[in-house]
């Protein structure tokens, strides 16, 4: 099974100031098929709830801040994605809830699958129903 990690990428500093590049299957380990955005998330609120059948994604607060809960059947964890190069990896077995959003958040997501609302398992039993057996086969 695989597991949802954070990667760091490179900071191209100068006097101008930083820049920071991902590209296709080098910087991320999958294809990149879509790109989306979140931002001006109001205090409070918490995003996410669901895992995925297929799709993998690569998150990147590239302003602000926010975390991240994470549940593969197997463990727990939360992570916090405070900078531009720091990428977490989400896998589609890792349920996630996204809170604690900054004012200035915008969270980049980056994904290997189109939009499918069929790919979603936004039901937490059903999430272990599917994810608890592959654990045990691994
Ligand atoms: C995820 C986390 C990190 C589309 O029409 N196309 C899209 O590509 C996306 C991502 C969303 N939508 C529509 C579906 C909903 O009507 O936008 C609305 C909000 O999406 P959702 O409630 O799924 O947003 P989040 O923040 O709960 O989850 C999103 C992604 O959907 C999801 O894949 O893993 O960000």
């Amino acid at each position: 099974m695989n597991l949802s990690r954070i990667l760091e990428i490179d900071i191209l500093g100068d006097d101008r100031g930083n820049l920071s590049v991902i590209e296709n299957q080098v910087h991320v380990p999958f294809e990149v098929k879509r790109v989306f955005y979140i931002y001006s998330t109001k205090q409070g609120v918490c995003r996410g709830f669901h895992a995925h059948y297929k799709t993998r994604q690569a998150l990147i607060s590239v302003s602000g801040s926010c975390k991240v809960f994470l549940d593969n059947t197997i463990r727990t964890d939360e992570v916090l994605l405070d900078a531009p190069n720091k990428v977490l990896i989400l896998e589609p077995n890792d349920w996630h809830e996204m809170y604690d959003f900054s004012e200035d958040c915008v969270l980049l997501v980056l994904a290997s699958e189109l939009y499918d609302s069929k790919d979603y398992i936004r039901d937490y039993n059903k999430f272990l129903e599917v994810y608890s057996k592959k654990t045990q086969e691994v």
